[in-house]
């Protein structure tokens, strides 16, 4: 029995070594070894992305206003720009944003340039810097010379739009131009004068002009030179009238006394108040306004249809000045970033004249706004 059991012994202790020593050479399925590696650079977290600056058709990056995109007109405080006192349209103009200001709950703050392009561009810096306001309106009575405040006024978060007059600068620098085209009325003023002129041996038309590097007075002539040659009218003087009644009588009453000049037909005025100021100076002349001498003017007011119902006015080209409701309209999309708009919107306008008749014209003159 013994030597069983040593045997017994033996052969335990040999199967456990082989078990021991199959045991050293299997690698054990341990979990991958982590190997330190540097952790992973700690990536700025991406930047949140600022929104894409929002860009209307002609370049014009429109300013993100602190109310957008919930703007109400209680929210808007305009710097209006106006060019100062020229006469019933500018009357006219004036109100018209004054009284849809009032009713819309608009903050309107108007600054008078006394006609003075430098006090614009004063002005248009006070408004830059002033931060209550958010939407600047300007009326240029020059078309040159704002490129730097309107660059500024975009550094500064306002939103600019011009109103009746235009500018020689990029339309990628303001939100967009209401107003009238100017050329299209002037054309329209050459076709009436030839209408006027038919029949008369001689065609020799004398241009009371707006005030000098107002866009108003340079398109109209370039669209009246357009269409005046159709029926081979002669524009034999030119001279600014500075939009205004005596300054225009002056000039018309020298043309009446120059021995070459003073052979007239017709009189293409620039605005109504330089149309009467020559009606003054023909009758004056013992010359028969509407007979002797034909007027064409622009501007719609009242004292318009008095000169057409008198027949002493040949014909008027309407342009209108009620433009505030609309500005207003278009300066709220721009505060809510409306990008659709386009860099220019005309105005529709009509013309009127003499040969409509009193009756016609008298009654439109009894319900006429301004
Ligand atoms: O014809 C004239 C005013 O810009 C359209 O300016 C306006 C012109 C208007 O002084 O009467």
């Amino acid at each position: 029995m013994k030597g069983k059991t040593i045997f017994r012994i033996l052969v335990a202790v040999l199967v456990f070594s082989m078990i021991l020593a199959a045991c050293a050479q299997k690698p054990v399925a341990t979990e991958a070894p982590v190997v330190a590696t540097e952790a992973p650079a700690a990536t700025e977290a991406p930047a949140a992305t600022e929104a894409p600056a929002l860009t209307t058709s002609s370049g014009y990056v429109v300013p993100a206003a602190a109310c957008a995109p919930n703007c109400q007109y209680s929210d808007m405080v305009v710097g209006f720009i106006q060019t100062g006192p020229e006469g019933a349209w500018r009357t006219a103009n004036n109100a018209s944003f004054d009284e849809a200001a009032a009713q819309l709950g608009i903050t309107l703050k108007v600054y008078d340039s006394q006609g003075k392009v430098e006090n614009q561009i004063s002005a248009f810096h006070t408004f830059n810097q002033d931060p209550t306001v958010n939407v600047i309106i300007l009326a240029a009575v020059d078309t040159k010379g704002f490129d730097d405040v309107l660059k500024e006024a975009a550094e500064n978060g306002k939103i600019v739009i011009l109103e009746d007059r235009s500018l020689d600068s990029s339309a990628s620098l303001y939100y967009t131009r209401i107003g009238s085209d100017f050329v299209l009325e002037g054309q329209k003023g050459g076709q009436e004068m030839c209408k006027l002129l038919e029949g008369f041996e001689k065609k020799n038309v004398v241009e009371i002009s707006g005030a000098v590097g107002a866009s108003a007075g340079i398109d109209r002539g370039t669209g009246f030179r357009q269409t005046m040659e159709e029926c081979g009218i002669t524009i034999t003087a030119s001279q600014t009238g500075d939009w205004k009644v005596a300054p225009s009588k002056a000039v018309m009453e020298a043309w009446l006394k120059d021995p070459v000049l003073k052979d007239i037909q017709g009189v293409h005025a620039h605005n109504i108040e330089e149309a009467l100021g020559a009606i003054q100076a023909i009758k004056e002349a013992n010359l028969v306004p509407g007979e002797d001498i034909m007027v064409v003017a622009y501007d719609t007011t009242k004292d318009t249809f008095t000169a057409l119902i008198a027949g002493e006015l040949g014909a008027a080209i309407e342009c209108n000045p009620l433009l505030g409701p609309q500005v207003y309209e278009v300066a709220l999309k721009g505060l809510n970033g409306d990008t659709s708009i386009p860099s220019y919107i005309a105005s529709q306008e009509g013309t009127f004249t003499a040969a409509q008749g009193p009756e016609a014209l008298q009654a439109i003159l009894d319900t006429w706004k301004y």
